[in-house]
C-alpha cells in the first residue's frame, strides 16, 4: 500500500487550521453562529436556504413536484446561502439550522413559523404536509421510509468519505480512497439489485426516496461528481440505476428543481434564487448577463 504515514496522534488533539483541505476555511470544531445576519423572508408560505449541492436539490426537486401536482401552498423563496463564505453560521441560519448546514427550511404558513432541517426531514414534512410522494398504505410507506433512511446513513460515506478523499483532500492517500471506494461499489451494488426489479426505490410509485437518493447516486453514476470517478467506479456496469437515473432525469420537475440554488455550471442551467415560477424563464444566469 502506497501513501503511508508516519503520523502519530497527539494525547489531545489541536485544531491545526492550515491543514490545507478545500474546505478548511470554513471547517472548525464548535458549532453556533460566528456573525450576526438576519436571513430574508419572502412572500411564500415555504422559505427555503439553500444551495444546489446534491442534499439541497432533494429539496428543490420536491418543492417543484409538488407545484407541478398543483400544491400552490408549496410555492417557496429560494434564498442561496454560500457555504464556502460560511454564510450557514449567520445567526439567523444558526437559529432554523444549529447544525449549519444547508438545506434549511421554514415554514410561515403555520401560526409560527416552524423550522425543519436535515433533508430528509425536510421531505418527509413535506410529504406528509400535502400528502404526496410518500406512500398511503402501511407496508409501501415503511419501504419509501427505509430507503429514505438509507439514503441518510449511507451517502456520508459517498460525500464526505469517498468523494472527499477522492477529489478534495490536499493529497492522495490509497487507505482511504480504497476503504471509501469499496463501500460506494457495495452502494451501489445495492441500489443496482434492488432496481433490477423494482421501478422506483419503493415500488411502482414515484416518492420522497427517488428524491433523496437520486441527487447523489444519480449524479455519480451520471458522471456528475468528483472528476472522473464514474470511471473510476466502473459506473456504466451499474445499469439498472442508469435505467432509474435516466428515468428520473426525464421529469420537468427534476430539471427545473436542479437549476434553484446552483451556481455552477452552465449559465443557463444556473438560477441562483428562485422567488417565481417565471424566474426559470426570466432570471437564469444567461438571461441576467445577457441583459447587463
Ligand atoms: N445530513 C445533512 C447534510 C447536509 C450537508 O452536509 N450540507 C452541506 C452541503 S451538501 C453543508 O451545508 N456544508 C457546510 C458546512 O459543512 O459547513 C442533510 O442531509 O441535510
Amino acid at each position: 500500500m502506497t501513501g503511508e504515514s508516519e503520523y502519530t496522534p497527539p494525547r489531545v488533539w489541536q485544531w491545526n487550521k492550515e491543514n490545507g483541505g478545500q474546505f478548511a476555511h470554513i471547517n472548525r470544531p464548535i458549532a453556533g453562529p460566528t456573525h450576526d445576519h438576519a436571513l430574508p423572508v419572502g412572500k411564500h408560505p415555504l422559505q427555503l436556504y439553500s444551495l444546489a449541492t446534491p442534499n439541497g436539490v432533494k429539496v428543490t426537486v420536491m418543492l417543484e413536484e409538488l407545484l407541478a401536482l398543483g400544491h400552490s401552498g408549496a410555492e417557496y423563496d429560494a434564498w442561496l446561502i454560500k457555504i464556502r463564505e460560511g454564510e450557514q453560521f449567520g445567526s439567523g441560519f444558526v437559529d432554523i439550522n444549529p447544525n449549519s448546514k444547508i438545506p434549511a427550511l421554514a415554514d410561515h404558513s403555520t401560526p409560527t413559523p416552524t423550522r425543519v432541517f436535515e433533508s430528509g426531514a425536510i421531505l418527509l414534512y413535506l410529504a406528509e404536509k400535502f400528502g404526496a410522494f410518500l406512500p398511503v398504505d402501511p407496508a409501501r410507506r415503511a419501504e419509501a421510509l427505509n430507503w429514505l433512511f438509507w439514503q441518510m446513513g449511507s451517502a456520508p460515506y459517498l460525500g464526505g468519505g469517498f468523494g472527499h478523499f477522492y477529489a478534495y483532500a490536499p493529497f492522495k492517500i490509497e487507505y482511504p480512497i480504497d476503504r471509501f471506494t469499496m463501500e460506494v461499489k457495495r452502494q451501489l451494488d445495492v441500489l443496482d439489485r434492488h432496481l433490477a426489479d423494482h421501478q422506483f426505490m419503493a415500488g411502482e410509485e414515484y416518492s420522497i426516496a427517488d428524491m433523496a437518493i437520486w441527487p447523489w447516486y444519480g449524479n455519480l453514476i451520471a458522471g456528475g461528481l468528483y472528476n472522473d470517478s464514474a470511471t473510476f467506479l466502473e459506473a456504466h456496469t451499474y445499469t439498472h440505476v442508469h435505467r432509474w437515473q435516466q428515468e428520473i432525469w426525464a421529469r420537468p420537475a427534476v430539471k427545473r428543481g436542479r437549476k434553484v440554488n446552483r451556481v455552477v455550471g452552465k449559465p443557463a442551467d444556473q438560477l441562483h434564487e428562485r422567488h417565481d415560477a417565471s424566474d426559470f424563464d426570466l432570471k437564469t444566469q444567461d438571461k441576467i448577463e445577457a441583459a447587463e
